[in-house]
């Protein structure tokens, strides 16, 4: 379902916020993904050395990666829906090279609400909460029809 003009104008101002630090916001992300669902670390062959939040924290790799991965986000919500040029390389990669399950999309987008909420408490209200819910879920749906597209069931 889609998202109201009003609706994207929320996740836009609250991603505002999070481009004013990408590499601070993208860490956290990692770290917390890699702390609760420790089996997404799997996926990727640099990181198997990093075995504590001690190392992770110092993880130069870990900072640039988050960069990577909400920099590629941020693109896909700045088109409000119409990202199928953004969203298809991405799905083709995710599905096929990289072989990441829906399941681990919904695990990443839990985390971004989770930080953002922690680094922005007064600036991210429960309207903010649930619109910047839809447009992951969004992201996340046409992502798995994607998915499928590639013969990847996810
Ligand atoms: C991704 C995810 C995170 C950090 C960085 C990238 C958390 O060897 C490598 O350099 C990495 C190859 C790679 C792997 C193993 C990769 C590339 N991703 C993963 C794993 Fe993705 N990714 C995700 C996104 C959802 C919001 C976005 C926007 C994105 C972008 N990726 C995973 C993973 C495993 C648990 C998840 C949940 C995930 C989600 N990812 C990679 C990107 C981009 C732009 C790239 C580099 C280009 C490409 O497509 O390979």
């Amino acid at each position: 379902m889609g998202l109201s003009d009003q609706e994207w104008q929320k996740v836009l101002t609250i991603w505002g916020k999070v481009e004013s630090d990408l590499p601070g916001h993208g860490h956290a992300v990692l770290m917390r993904l890699f702390q609760d669902h420790p089996e997404t670390m799997d996926r990727f062959e640099k990181f198997k050395d990093l075995k504590t939040p001690d190392q992770m924290k110092g993880s130069e790799a870990l900072k640039k990666h988050g960069v990577t991965v909400l920099t590629q986000l941020g693109k896909i919500l700045k088109q409000k829906g119409n990202h199928e040029s953004e969203l298809k390389p991405l799905a083709q990669t995710h599905a096929t090279q990289h072989k990441i399950p829906v399941k681990y999309l919904e695990f990443i987008s839990e985390v971004i609400i989770k930080v953002i909420a922690e680094k922005h408490s007064a600036d991210f209200g429960a309207d903010s909460q649930a619109a910047m819910k839809k447009a992951l879920e969004l992201f996340r749906n046409d992502m798995a029809s994607k998915y499928k597209e590639f013969g990847f069931q996810g």
